[in-house]
């Protein structure tokens, strides 16, 4: 069971001083103070329409619903994640390909990993594929992974074709009969056109292999960059469609507020979440778990205002 609330520590801090004045007893919550908290909740990365939402449910509340202001914040933050049914390996067809993708550094191959580990968790038998082609680290960084989880890796020589290596894993995983292989990619700058066409030539090449594949793209998005990570979100989607979300690093200072603006405007599950770096630190995407870590709700609280 992961850690939700001690995970969010340091991001509670963060949105806690942008929210401080919704919770403190001796500050009424007049126009003023919802004007006030609107600025500063666009100032942590709350999408503008968002913001105006939490303040129009708090200015209800105010004007005589009875339900305590943090319940109210509550839902109208959990009702902007809107999460579907959550994520599992075993909702997929045999042999499928999980494509990650993302900007450097974001976390791409310790999630690559990290998802193996899920994977074999859940009696599914996974293959990665390190599409890194860029840096010899990139491979290398996977194979030290593949020996902690227990996975095998299909890998290609230092400045391979990307795409040639995506089609060899994928290749592999049928060969072998693997249930699932997941492949790593270089890390590429959202506006750099020629590498974002590498990333369609990953795709083309493994639809040769097979027309539905990859049957999963997720992005992996580092949660500490804020607002720019919508950017990323944004740009990656409009060159290959993307069907899920990662946040990592949520256990670092993150801006969690972009979290909600990407969900609304890819309107692409949120799947997974980094909470930390070591295998087991990657956790199914929990919207109730993260806004009660969020606004400092635990377990036992009996949701009264304070
Ligand atoms: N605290 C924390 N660190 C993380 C998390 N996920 C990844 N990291 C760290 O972020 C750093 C970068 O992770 P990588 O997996 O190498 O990122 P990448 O996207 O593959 O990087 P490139 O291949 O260079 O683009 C590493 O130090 C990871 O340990 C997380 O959820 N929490
Ligand atoms: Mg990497």
């Amino acid at each position: 069971m992961a850690n939700w609330f001690k995970a969010l520590g340091k991001t509670r801090n963060l949105f806690k001083e942008t929210l401080g004045g919704i919770f403190s007893r001796d500050k009424d919550l007049d126009e003023a103070t919802l004007e006030e908290l609107e600025e500063e909740l666009l100032a942590a990365d709350v999408a503008p329409r968002l913001a105006a939402e939490v303040i129009a449910a708090l200015d209800k509340a105010r004007r005589g619903g009875n339900r305590s202001r943090r319940d109210v914040l509550k839902q109208v933050l959990i009702d902007q994640l809107a999460q579907t049914t959550p994520f599992t390996f075993s909702q997929l067809p045999p042999n499928a390909c999980l494509l990650i993708v993302g900007v450097n550094g974001s976390g791409k191959t310790t999630t690559t990993a990290k998802l193996a580990h899920l994977a074999l968790e859940e009696g599914i038998d996974p293959l990665m594929g390190a599409a890194d082609t860029f840096r010899a680290a990139g491979s290398d960084q996977l194979r030290i992974w593949a020996e902690m989880v227990g996975c095998e890796v299909v890998a290609g020589k230092q400045g391979s074709d990307a795409a040639a290596v995506a089609y060899d894993a994928l290749d592999a995983c049928i060969a072998r009969n693997r249930d699932l292989v997941v492949i790593d990619t270089a890390g590429r700058m959202h506006n750099k056109a020629p590498l974002m066409d590498e990333l369609k030539k990953i795709v083309r090449s493994l639809n040769k292999r097979v027309p539905e594949a990859p049957q999963e793209t997720w992005i992996v998005l580092d949660a500490t960059i804020g607002q720019n990570a919508l950017m990323q979100a944004r740009f990656f989607n409009e060159t290959i469609p993307l069907t899920g979300i990662v946040i990592t690093k949520l256990d670092g200072s993150s801006k969690a507020g972009c979290l909600f603006s990407i969900k609304k405007e890819l309107d692409v599950p949120i799947v997974f979440t980094g909470l930390g770096e070591r295998k087991e630190d990657l956790v199914p995407f929990e919207a109730e778990a993260f806004v009660d870590g969020l606004l400092g709700i635990k377990d036992d609280d009996t949701g009264d205002d304070n």
